[in-house]
């Protein structure tokens, strides 16, 4: 399915007028306050989140798994799904493959389509945590990170043919998520672990392209439950400078035990130079993926306010491979993944609203009261007009949820791909 340009022009009739007057007040009140509310209103359209391509299907857990019908059955009809996401909401313009859930039939009509879509292809991400169809070694016991060579050489090589696929796409970073660990004490040698994945990682390396980038993902636990052998953004951060410049941390919202102060994470690896991507998600207690911003919205807006502070401050940072690493259990994973990028905007309009000379001010003169204050003036704001406004501008929707359900598109997609299709992934 793919949405018509009428159809957004007909569908934004409606609530054009409402939409103005919101604006016109808001941006009055922030212009009067010294704000550039254009500024702000083109870095909310030039920010782009990947949508993975293993996120266009119904998740599930190991208890069951509720499908939503009309799922996308190839990286195609996954692709119009992203299509159909960015042309509401104008802020999904990439996606991440998951090798080999995606592997592209023929490269040079996957990339056409994207083409057309205003899709490009993010980080590519490689499966050390399954083990593969006619694999000749078992990942049981860890990939990259086992004890024995045969099966290290084989992740490594899996690795590298990530590389050469994303190559074939304009991809410009590779992803690196292990489960490897343990679930019982004694089971592993930490160290060897953890030097073990250090020298595969560096051969993995040594295949990167000039300009690309290698991002390590850490991980607390789980599907390991006594330890992971990249368990913390220390963990990721020594692996990183292991390799080398081109080598970067990326942080998951869930990957961290309850209560972790991620803005702090967020804010030391920027002033390192070596912060390079990020899983979006939400989570009540672990890694449990649900829709950005639906449990800890504050968490998110401090999150980004570290992000805005260090892209301003610390240009040694790449640019962020943002990516959204949810899981859609009970909602149609369009729509959980419209209102993920809708959070994800309200975060980031809120950051730019804080007012960093102010804070920084208030800060040197350990004014405690006024920096919570000028933080919650900047997180109080309804800032949705101007991530309309934003919308609007690139040719999206007033309100993509709305339109999403008034276009009916889930419906069209049951039409056109009848009810029993099933998304890879996991
Ligand atoms: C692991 O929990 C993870 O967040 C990694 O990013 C994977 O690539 C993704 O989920 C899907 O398996
Ligand atoms: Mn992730």
């Amino acid at each position: 399915m793919k949405i018509q340009k009428e159809q957004i022009t007909d569908f934004n009739k409606n609530g054009l007028q409402n939409h103005s007057e919101n604006f016109d007040f808001l941006a009055h009140k922030l212009n009067k306050q010294g704000y550039d509310v254009s500024d702000i209103v083109s870095k909310l359209a030039d920010f782009q989140v990947a949508i993975p391509s293993w996120a266009l299907g119904a998740g599930g857990t190991r208890f069951g798994r509720f499908s939503f019908y009309g799922e996308p059955s190839d990286l195609e009809q996954k692709l119009d799904d992203i299509g159909v996401l960015h042309s509401l909401t104008q802020t999904a313009g990439a996606v991440s493959l998951h090798i080999p859930w995606d592997i592209p039939s023929d490269y040079k009509a996957i990339k056409e389509k994207a083409d057309a879509l205003h899709i490009k292809f993010d980080a590519v991400n490689s499966n050390t945590f399954q083990d593969q169809q006619n694999a000749k070694e078992s990942y049981k016991f860890g990939s990259l990170s086992n004890t024995s060579k045969a099966i290290r050489d084989q992740a490594i090589q899996h690795n590298l043919d990530v590389i050469k696929i994303g190559d074939k796409l304009g991809s410009k970073a590779l992803t690196v998520w292990l489960a490897d660990g343990s679930s019982f004490p004694g089971q592993n040698n930490f160290q060897t672990a953890f030097q073990n994945t250090q020298d595969s990682l560096i051969d993995i390396y040594k295949g990167l392209p000039d300009d690309w980038k290698l991002l390590v993902e850490y991980k607390p636990y789980e599907p390991n439950f006594y330890s992971t052998v990249i368990q913390d953004w220390g963990a990721s951060l020594m692996l990183a400078n292991g390799c080398g410049d081109k080598a970067y941390t990326l942080v998951d919202l869930g990957h961290h035990l309850p209560n972790s102060n991620i803005e702090q994470i967020v804010a030391i690896l920027q002033l390192k130079g070596k912060l390079g991507g990020f899983h979006f998600n939400d989570s009540k207690y672990g890694d449990d993926d649900l829709t950005v911003g639906s449990i800890k919205p504050y968490a998110l807006f401090l999150i980004f306010n570290e992000l805005v502070y260090g892209i301003e401050n610390n240009p040694q940072n790449p640019d962020l491979a943002w990516m959204i690493d949810a899981s859609h259990n009970i909602k149609d994973p369009l729509e959980d993944l419209i209102q993920s990028l809708e959070a994800i905007q309200e975060a980031y309009a809120k950051a730019l609203l804080v007012d960093q000379d102010l804070l920084k001010a208030a800060q040197n003169d350990n004014d405690v009261v006024k920096c919570q204050e000028i933080l919650q003036n900047a997180y109080r704001t309804d800032v949705r007009p101007l991530i309309e406004k934003a919308r609007l501008d690139a040719g999206g929707v007033i309100s993509p949820i709305n339109a999403y359900r008034v276009l009916d598109v889930r419906g069209q997609l049951i039409k056109e791909r009848g009810k029993h299709t099933v998304a890879t992934g996991l």
